[in-house]
């Protein structure tokens, strides 16, 4: 009987299974991550800097040199071992949608701002899933979390954050997109997207950010499936895919 494998554990990846959540995004992209750094053959010279929440859990899974860091300072930590190295490693983050954009709001737009040449992935699951739910700057308006439980009303909490296009403005970002994880479809699409953001590192153009839509099916109450379809559905109105900047500085 010939058998064809159809799934594995990716070169760079390593099988961790109970840390994440049945239908978690997160493990999904960890998948990605593992593949893609395989495929363009950069796993060697690679350093992941972990974002703490969730995303902490990816940390565990992935096979090669990283570091961890407070909350919220994974750009900047990047910054450093990039320029401590002399530009040699190559750096991104994998970060939360409230540890990029809450705490971590000033390490993100300043290394943006500065043109770091890294790669900054944020997850966004439209609330902070590891402390149990509560508003991000990402949530809805209307959605529930458990700290708001009546929905995001904006005259109380303010606005949904718009990252992906918000980074674009900022004349050091050479690559700005949102992908999602909801469909093998947009998975292809959004590892192309990733390819794009590490090659824009590898040519020295600057700050490359990539943003994906995950589901986070135990805050949002919700099954894996029914997860995959809010995020089509309801999560993609607010935040649509597709690249929002790509530029190229080459002479
Ligand atoms: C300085 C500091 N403040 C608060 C926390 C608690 N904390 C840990 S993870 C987290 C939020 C994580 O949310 P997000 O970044 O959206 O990631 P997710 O867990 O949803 O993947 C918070 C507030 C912390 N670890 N350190
Ligand atoms: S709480 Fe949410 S983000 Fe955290 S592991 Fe579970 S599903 Fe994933």
């Amino acid at each position: 009987m010939i058998k064809e494998k159809v799934y594995g554990v990716p070169k760079y990846g390593v099988a961790y299974p109970g840390l994440l959540c049945p239908g978690c995004g997160h493990g999904i992209v960890r998948h990605m991550i593992a593949e893609v750094l395989e495929e363009m053959d950069l796993g060697e010279k690679a350093i992941h800097v972990g974002g703490m929440g969730c995303t902490g859990y990816v940390t565990f899974t992935l096979r090669l040199d990283q570091m961890s860091c407070t909350h919220g300072t994974g750009p900047a930590l990047a910054t450093g071992v990039k320029r401590g190295l002399n530009g040699k490693p190559f750096v991104f983050t994998y970060q939360g949608d409230g540890d990029a954009m809450a705490i971590g709001a000033g390490a993100l737009i300043n290394a943006a701002a500065r043109g770091e040449k890294i790669t900054v992935i944020m997850g966004n699951n439209a609330n902070y899933g590891t402390t149990g739910g509560q508003m991000a700057p990402t949530t809805l308006i209307g959605q529930k979390t458990t700290t708001t439980p009546m929905g995001r009303d904006p005259e109380l909490h303010g606005y949904p954050q718009r990252t992906a296009e918000l980074l674009a403005t900022i004349e050091g970002v050479a690559y700005s997109a949102r992908g999602s994880v909801s469909s093998p479809a947009n998975y292809q699409k959004v590892k192309k997207m990733l390819k794009t953001a590490f090659q824009k590192q590898l040519d020295g153009e600057g700050l490359s950010f990539l943003e994906i839509l995950v589901a986070c099916p135990t805050d949002w109450k919700k099954t894996p499936a029914e997860s995959l379809k809010w995020i089509d559905e309801v999560l993609t109105k607010t935040y649509p895919l597709g690249e929002i900047k790509n530029i190229s500085r080459k002479k």
